[in-house]
């Protein structure tokens, strides 16, 4: 069976997921694209054959030939869709951040709770990169001994226009804060934000570098160089330093030239390319569910999880002192 999906914003994430749902998703076609921008929806409806254009994601929902949703709207209109998607209990990948703030996610939790089954699986791809679920096979697997710390890096090329501190934590450092929960299987349970001097590239009123701390409840420490214009490429990489080794991944030695007096490969410009496998994995993995009746992949809990820690990193930010995150308890559903 073939699953139609409406895709829910056709800015860079949605355009993108939906050329990959047409063209590399087995299972899947795309019955319906939804933009507050009409003309945009046409424009990407009109590239996919039996696809309809919505400038309201309910109306999409409803329409015939839509069996799941993946919403790739800006975080603060996730709440919105995913209620919607609900009320029709339609599968849903949810693209990251599940929402802004930890109240609007324990709200999600609360509907999803109210449906009595998992419905929705939120965009954290970098669970579905080959590198980190080596590393994570490698930790669980004990042979390094306990996980003592984890050191990461992410950069990126450049800031996009209207970038804001906020962001820094909410879309960039929020992907550490999964990866760190999935790949220790600890809570974080404190965040300390500092800033070096800011960099001569960073625009007005973005503090960039920043480095965050994160305390666990197994006792981790975990640190993130978030480094968003940093101008030479996209570049994400985690250390784990564990009680009888390291084990690194994100150097990116693919392909490496001995050419001129010089050595060398290239460094991905941004994250549709460095996490273009991640991104197949991830959507496959989500329609083959689908099509088995099946819930898999993080869960509303992480994305809870992870919003409860970006509101714990903006107060650090803005205040300057170590913050501490509070969890409610983990619900059955999520157990
Ligand atoms: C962007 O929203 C992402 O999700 C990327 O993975 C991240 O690297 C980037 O910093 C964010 O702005």
């Amino acid at each position: 069976p073939t699953i139609g999906v409406a895709v829910v914003g056709t800015g860079r994430m949605g355009a993108d997921h939906v050329r990959r749902l047409d063209r590399v998703t087995s299972g899947a076609r795309v019955a319906a694209v939804v933009d507050v921008d009409a003309e945009r929806a046409k424009r990407v409806a009109d590239g996919v054959e039996g696809c309809a254009a919505f400038t309201d994601a309910a109306q999409a929902m409803a329409a015939d030939g839509v069996d799941a949703v993946l919403i790739a709207s800006p975080g603060p209109a996730h709440e919105a869709a995913l209620l919607a998607a609900f009320a029709h209990d339609l599968p849903v990948l949810c693209e990251k951040p599940l929402t802004p703030d930890a109240a609007s996610a324990l709200r999600v939790m609360e509907a999803e709770q109210r449906l009595g089954h998992r419905r929705v699986q939120v965009g954290f791809m970098r669970r579905y990169d080959a590198e980190y679920q080596r590393l994570k096979a490698l930790l669980d697997g004990g042979d390094l001994g306990r996980p003592l710390m984890l050191h990461n890096q992410h950069r990126n090329v450049s800031t996009p226009p209207g970038f804001t501190n906020e962001m820094t934590v909410n879309d960039s450092a929020v992907h550490e804060m999964d990866v760190a929960r999935w790949l220790l299987d600890q809570e974080i349970t404190a965040v300390t934000v500092l800033r070096p001097r800011p960099s001569s590239s960073a625009p007005d009123g973005v503090d960039d570098p920043q480095f965050l701390v994160f305390e666990t409840d197994g006792g981790v420490l975990v640190d993130v160089e978030v480094n968003l214009n940093c101008g030479f490429g996209y570049q994400v990489r985690a250390e784990a330093v564990c009680e009888r080794g390291t084990a690194r991944i994100g150097d990116g030695v693919g392909l490496v030239t001995h050419t001129a007096g010089r050595w060398g490969g290239t460094i991905d410009q941004d994250f549709v390319t460095r996490f273009e496998d991640a991104y197949d994995r991830q959507v496959q993995a989500w329609i083959d569910a689908t099509a088995r009746g099946e819930t898999v992949g993080p869960s509303v809990w992480d994305g809870y999880a992870a919003a409860a820690v970006c509101e714990a990193a903006v107060r650090a930010q803005q205040e300057g002192h170590r913050v501490p995150v509070d969890l409610v308890d983990r619900p059955p559903l999520y157990r």
